[in-house]
């Protein structure tokens, strides 16, 4: 009788994503109605759990999701250079940000505004290329048109996506792009740096195409 090797269970896909945006734009409930498909009426700062890391399986690919949220202080609003010192030396950088700001306040896109060139700087050190602007809040009364911001978005070469965690409405969508973004990305760079494993797989160009294939279904 022969024994069946068992094919070890292929590790998950590491990403780490920042959540970035203005105080009280709801970064932290986003990303617990992501998680726990909760949304709590208390204000809570940042996430209850010490360990903000979710393994799930997008596209069929595991990954294991790592969420940094990031408010953004009135220092690098005044002079985005802070940004500079505070993370030239920086050596961790995530794989995709999501940029937050709330569509009641237009003071939270204008800061995103302000601080692009200093942040952009930051990822293309660290090779992010993958970013999505967050309209959030949807559910409230915009002082933001939708329609600028995307132009916004269009012109700095990042995604647009809206939601609302406190109607559940367009959180699995805003951050599984920046998932699905990461993973072409990442395919890409296989069939780039290693043409032997395309032909010797054929499993890479079909995930492949089908990670392209769930994105431009989101994406539109
Ligand atoms: N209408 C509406 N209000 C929301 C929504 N999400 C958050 N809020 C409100 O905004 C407040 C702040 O939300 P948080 O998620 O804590 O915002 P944050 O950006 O993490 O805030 P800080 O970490 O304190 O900077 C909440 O207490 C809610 O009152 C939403 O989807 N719709
Ligand atoms: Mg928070």
């Amino acid at each position: 009788m022969t024994a069946r090797i068992p094919t070890p269970p292929a590790s998950p896909q590491e990403i780490t994503i920042f959540v970035l945006g203005g105080n009280s734009t709801g970064k932290t409930r986003i990303i617990e109605r992501y998680w726990l498909d909760e949304y709590k009426t208390q204000h809570c700062p940042l996430l209850e759990s010490a360990d903000p890391r979710m393994d799930r399986t997008i596209a069929g690919t595991r990954c294991m999701l790592t969420f940094v949220e990031i408010g953004i202080p009135q220092s690098w609003i005044r002079d985005p250079t802070e940004i500079y010192r505070q993370w030239e030396s920086a050596t961790t950088f995530p794989h995709a940000a999501m940029l937050v700001y709330s569509v009641s306040g237009r003071h939270t896109l204008e800061a995103l505004q302000t601080i692009w060139p200093a942040l952009k700087r930051y990822f293309d050190r660290g090779k992010c290329r993958v970013v999505e602007v967050v309209a959030a809040k949807s559910d409230d009364g915009g002082e933001v048109t939708i329609d600028e911001e995307r132009a916004w978005a269009k012109q700095v070469g990042a995604a647009f996506g809206e939601c609302s965690a406190r109607e559940g409405k367009g959180v699995t969508e805003v951050v599984e792009k920046l998932v699905l973004g990461v993973l072409e990305e990442r395919e890409r760079e296989k069939e780039i740096t290693s043409p032997q494993e395309r032909t010797d797989d054929p499993n890479i160009r079909r995930s492949a195409r089908m990670i392209k294939y769930l994105r431009h279904r989101i994406c539109g």
